[in-house]
């Protein structure tokens, strides 16, 4: 996310900052934090490793040049050993990035292991690497770029596993920084440019985990980026992550239709909100703090919502506007929210908003996620498409946090927050 994305372009959204824990997404920002929330984070799914889930996965391996999964040797089996010294396309489709200052960029270390003992299947799989001298916009990226196709669902999934990690996860305390190796699991569609869908995870053991999350694409004019990042724990550490099986699958779904031509969103311009505080259908809520309002302003009759960050906000700190709404599996929504710059000065970085579609079940983010304001004090409409992969309640949110935002303050208004199914053409 934001540094992430200014910096590159892979995004972890959200993210990341928990390593400590708590909570975030794409992210990541070492020193920097939070993402989303902390309890969504915490609870995302993982698949544990047993022995049935590899004896399944070494057949998939065997077979992974099929065209039942699209990404090219899935299991690292095929690379040469040793460290890769390259930086953006590799071999057999694979692509390393290195993101951060010219001295750290030579120690983000990518090696091909090979023997029995350390790959999650077959002989080989990578190890991503970074030192503890590393800040937060800096880390190393392994990915594969394919062209996605209308109309189909996707699955990704990669195994990990924080080597040197203890046996069990500690029990984590509210507020206590536990240490673990933040991962970031994305695609992010217009060939590493676009919207994002996935997650930022935290390892807390040192066991095999598999990771997956699955989407539909909605930008398809270029490839899309499927990538996975191994980011600055907030109190660096050297970290060595693991990486196996890294698939990319269609999957047996199909869409449904959804009737509804008109705007979903209650109350969508505010105009039913009567009091300072946010009410239903708006919700709003601090996390991890409680010093960022959220307030029910109006100018000249118009009433809209106003968060106001501190620049003394912590890292973990967020604040969260958002509404849930019922989408249809496979129909395409269209959403918009419209977003004013309130404290904008020029010679400022432009603050990073967190701002998309959250799906509780599958603890899965997507849209713009790290979404950077433009620069001006006027009215701005960010919009992005949506295609579910579920039907039931999607999470609409905008979220600031203070882990983006470079000890800059904040204040950002929000209106107009729509979501319509996109009429045929
Ligand atoms: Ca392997």
């Amino acid at each position: 996310m934001h540094w992430r994305r200014r910096k590159l372009n892979v995004a972890c959204s959200a993210f990341l900052f928990i390593a400590m824990f708590v909570v975030g997404c794409r992210g990541l920002q070492a020193d920097v934090g939070e993402l989303h929330s902390e309890s969504e984070r915490l609870t995302q799914p993982v698949v544990q490793g047993t022995g049935q889930e590899t004896a399944k996965l070494r057949e998939v391996g065997c077979a992974d040049e099929g065209a039942a999964q699209l990404m090219v040797d899935s299991g690292f089996e095929s690379l040469a050993m040793g460290n890769v010294q390259d930086t953006g396309k590799v071999q057999r489709g694979w692509e390393v990035q290195r993101h951060g200052r010219d001295s750290i960029r030579q120690a983000l270390k990518v090696e091909v292991l090979d023997g029995d003992n350390q790959a999650k299947s077959g002989r080989r799989c990578l190890a991503l690497s970074i030192p503890q001298t590393t800040v937060g916009f800096e880390y190393v990226t392994i990915g594969q770029r394919h062209r996605l196709e209308a109309g189909v669902e996707y699955e990704a999934s990669v195994w990990v596993r924080w080597p040197t990690g203890p046996d069990d996860p500690p029990v984590a305390k509210r507020g206590t920084q536990t240490s673990s190796a933040i991962v970031s699991f994305w695609v992010r569609h217009r060939d590493g440019k676009g919207h994002f869908a996935g997650r930022d995870v935290w390892l807390m053991d040192n066991r095999w985990q598999q990771l997956k999350f699955r989407f539909r694409p909605t930008e398809l004019e270029l490839p899309s980026l499927i990538y996975l990042s191994l980011l600055p724990h907030q109190k660096p550490v050297p970290t060595t992550l693991l990486v196996d099986d890294f698939q990319l699958a269609k999957t047996a779904d199909s869409a449904e239709v959804d009737t509804r031509q008109e705007q979903l969103i209650l109350d969508p311009d505010f105009s039913k909100q009567d009091e300072r505080t946010v009410s239903p259908p708006w919700y709003f809520a601090n996390r991890n703090g409680a010093g960022i309002p959220g307030v029910v302003e109006s100018e000249s009759g118009n009433r809209f919502v106003r968060m106001s960050m501190g620049e003394a906000t912590s890292n973990f700190e967020s604040a969260q506007l958002w509404q849930h709404v019922h989408l249809i599996e496979g129909a395409t929504y269209e959403i918009s929210c419209s977003m004013r710059w309130d404290n904008f000065a020029k010679g400022v970085d432009a603050p990073m908003i967190n701002y998309g579609i959250y799906h509780d079940k599958s603890n899965t983010w997507y849209g713009p996620v790290d979404q950077v304001l433009k620069k001006t004090d006027d009215w701005q409409t960010y919009r992005f498409t949506h295609t579910p992969t579920d039907s039931g309640p999607w999470k609409l949110y905008v979220q600031v946090n203070g882990w983006g935002n470079f000890g800059n303050g904040v204040t950002v208004s929000i209106d107009d927050i729509r979501c319509q199914q996109r009429t045929a053409k």
